[in-house]
C-alpha cells in the first residue's frame, strides 16, 4: 500500500502554502487548477500513486539573477531577473518573459505553472517556463533598454537554447526587445538558431505571431458562441489592455463583425460608442508600439469618444468581455456589474485576469467562460510554428500560419468540451475551466508517469 496522499483541496492547498510562503498569485492559480483536476485524480490512482500533482506544483528550477545596467545619465542601475523552468515532460521549456515593476517570483511561478498546461493544450511539443524582471521599460530610451536586454542575456544566455529552454514576449518585452535579447544571445553563443520566438521577420520570425494571440483568442470565443448557436457578429465587445493582445483581439472582433467599445492601460480606459474600427486601431498601434504613449490620446483624436481615468472598462454595456491587460483585473464586484449588464461571454486574453469567486460568479450565473489556458494559447502556439519553421530554415505564409492558427484554436475548443461537458452548470454550459484543466493536465501527466520517479 502506498502512502496516504492529500484527496481534497484544502489539504493540498495547506501543504503548498507552507511550502511556498508569501506567493499569493502561485496559490491562487494552483488552487484553481487543483479544485478541477483533484477529483479526476482521485479516480485515476495512477496519478495519486505517482504524486503527479505534488510533482507538478514544484518547478523544475528556478534561476535567479543580478542584471546590472547603465542609464543614460551614467548612473550604475541594478534589476533582479528570474527564469522559471516550471516543467519540461513534454518538450523544451517555452514561454515568454515579462518586464513590469511587479514582476516577482510568485507572479512568474503562477505564470510558468499556467504555460504548461496551455502548451499542452496547444498539441505540439513544448513544456512550461516564464522569465522576466522587476525592470520598468516605460520611460525608459531604446538605448537604456538595449543596455538591459544585454546584460540580462549575459547571464540568461547559459540556461536557455532550442532544444532547452525558448523565452518570448509577455507584458513589457515586444519586437523591441526580443531583437536586442536575441541579438545579444547570437554574439554570446555565436550560433543562428530559434532560441527566442517573437523575432523579426528578417531574422527567423514568423508571420502572424504578432496578432496570435489577439486573434487566437477572438477564434476560441467564436468558437465557444457558435457551440451555443450564436456567433460574434453584431456583438458588443468590451476589451482591456491597449497592448498586443488587446490590439489584435480588437481587429479580429471587428473583422468578424463585432463593435469593439473600449481598450485602457493603466491609466484608465477609453469608451468609443461608435466603435474602435480597424482603421482607429491602426492609430493605437502606433500610438502603442511606435510612441509608446498613454491610451487617453484616444478620446482627443475621435470625437465621441471618452476617457474615463483611473477606471477599468467592466461597467460598461456588452456582450463578451475580454480582459487583455494583466492578472487579477477583474474582481467579484467588475463581475456582477458584467452579469448585471447581461455579459454571455468572458473570453481570457490575459493570464489569470479573473479572480476565483469573480470567475465563480461568472459561471455560476451563466456566462459562458474561456479561461486563459484555453483562450490565449495561439500566442505560444504560433511560437511553436515559429520553432517548426526555424528547425526546417523555410517560412510559411501568413495564410498557411493562420490556417493552422484556427484549427489549433478549435481542437482546443474541442478538448475542453471533451473534458469540460459535466452538467455542472447552468445554461448546460460547458466548464471550459474543468475541461482545458484536465485536458492539459492529462498529456503532461502521462509523460510523467511513463519517465517513472524523475
Ligand atoms: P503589452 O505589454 O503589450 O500590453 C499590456 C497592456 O496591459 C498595456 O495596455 C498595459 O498598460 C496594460 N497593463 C499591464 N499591466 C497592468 C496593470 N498592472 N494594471 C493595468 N493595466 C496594465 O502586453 P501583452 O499584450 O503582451 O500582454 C497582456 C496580457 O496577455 C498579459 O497577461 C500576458 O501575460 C498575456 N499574454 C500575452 C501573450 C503574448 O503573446 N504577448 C500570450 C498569452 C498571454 P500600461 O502600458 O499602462 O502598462
Ligand atoms: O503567456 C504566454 O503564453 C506568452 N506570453 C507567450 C509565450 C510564448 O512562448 O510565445
Amino acid at each position: 500500500m502506498w502512502m496516504e496522499k492529500c484527496k481534497d483541496v484544502d489539504c493540498f492547498m495547506a501543504g503548498l502554502v507552507k511550502r511556498n510562503p508569501g506567493q499569493p498569485e502561485f496559490h491562487q492559480a494552483v488552487k484553481e487548477f487543483v479544485a478541477t483536476v483533484l477529483p479526476f485524480v482521485n479516480e485515476n490512482p495512477v496519478y495519486l500513486k505517482h504524486q503527479i500533482l505534488e510533482r507538478m506544483t514544484e518547478p523544475d528550477r528556478v534561476v535567479s539573477f543580478r542584471v546590472t545596467w547603465r542609464d543614460d545619465h551614467g548612473n550604475t542601475r541594478v534589476n533582479r531577473a528570474w527564469r522559471v523552468q516550471f516543467n519540461n515532460s513534454i518538450g523544451p521549456y517555452k514561454g515568454g518573459l515579462r518586464f513590469h515593476p511587479t514582476v516577482t517570483e510568485s507572479v512568474l511561478k503562477f505564470l510558468g505553472f499556467e504555460q504548461t498546461f496551455k502548451n499542452s493544450l496547444t498539441g505540439l511539443p513544448m513544456g512550461g517556463g516564464k522569465g522576466g524582471s522587476n525592470f520598468n521599460p516605460k520611460g525608459k530610451s531604446d538605448n537604456e533598454v538595449m543596455s538591459f536586454c544585454q546584460s540580462m542575456m549575459t547571464e540568461l544566455f547559459r540556461h536557455i537554447g532550442p532544444d532547452k529552454d525558448v523565452p518570448a514576449g509577455d507584458i513589457g518585452v515586444g519586437a523591441r526587445e526580443v531583437s536586442y535579447l536575441f541579438g545579444q544571445y547570437k554574439r554570446l553563443q555565436n550560433e543562428f538558431h530559434g532560441v527566442l520566438t517573437g523575432k523579426g521577420l528578417a531574422f527567423g520570425g514568423s508571420l502572424i505571431r504578432t496578432e496570435a494571440t489577439g486573434y487566437g483568442c477572438v477564434y476560441y470565443c467564436q468558437e465557444m458562441l457558435n457551440h451555443r448557436g450564436d456567433d460574434l457578429k453584431g456583438k458588443n465587445v468590451v476589451i482591456s489592455g491597449s497592448g498586443n493582445v488587446a490590439t489584435y483581439a480588437a481587429e479580429k472582433s471587428s473583422q468578424l463583425g463585432a463593435k469593439v467599445l473600449t481598450l485602457s492601460d493603466s491609466s484608465g480606459f477609453i469608451h468609443d460608442p461608435d466603435g474602435i474600427t480597424p482603421e482607429k486601431l491602426e492609430f493605437v498601434k502606433e500610438l502603442k508600439e511606435v510612441r509608446r504613449g498613454r491610451i487617453s490620446e484616444y478620446a482627443d483624436k475621435f470625437s465621441g469618444a471618452e476617457f474615463h481615468a483611473g477606471m477599468r472598462p467592466w461597467s460598461v454595456d456588452c456582450d463578451v468581455a475580454i480582459p487583455c491587460a494583466t492578472q487579477n483585473e477583474i474582481n467579484l464586484a467588475d463581475a456582477k456589474d458584467l452579469t448585471k449588464n447581461g455579459v454571455l461571454v468572458v473570453c481570457e486574453g490575459a493570464n489569470m485576469p479573473t479572480e476565483l469567486d469573480a470567475m465563480n460568479h461568472l459561471m455560476d450565473s451563466g456566462v459562458l467562460f474561456g479561461p486563459a489556458k484555453a483562450a490565449n494559447a495561439g500566442g505560444v502556439a504560433v511560437s511553436g510554428l515559429e520553432q517548426s519553421q526555424n528547425a526546417l530554415r523555410l517560412s510559411w505564409s501568413r495564410e498557411e500560419v493562420n490556417e493552422k492558427l484556427l484549427t489549433i484554436m478549435k481542437d482546443i475548443h474541442a478538448k475542453c468540451v471533451e473534458h469540460g461537458s459535466n452538467g455542472s452548470l447552468p445554461n448546460d454550459n460547458v466548464n471550459y475551466v474543468t475541461g482545458a484543466n484536465i485536458a492539459g493536465f492529462i498529456k503532461v501527466a502521462d509523460a510523467m508517469v511513463a519517465y517513472g520517479a524523475v
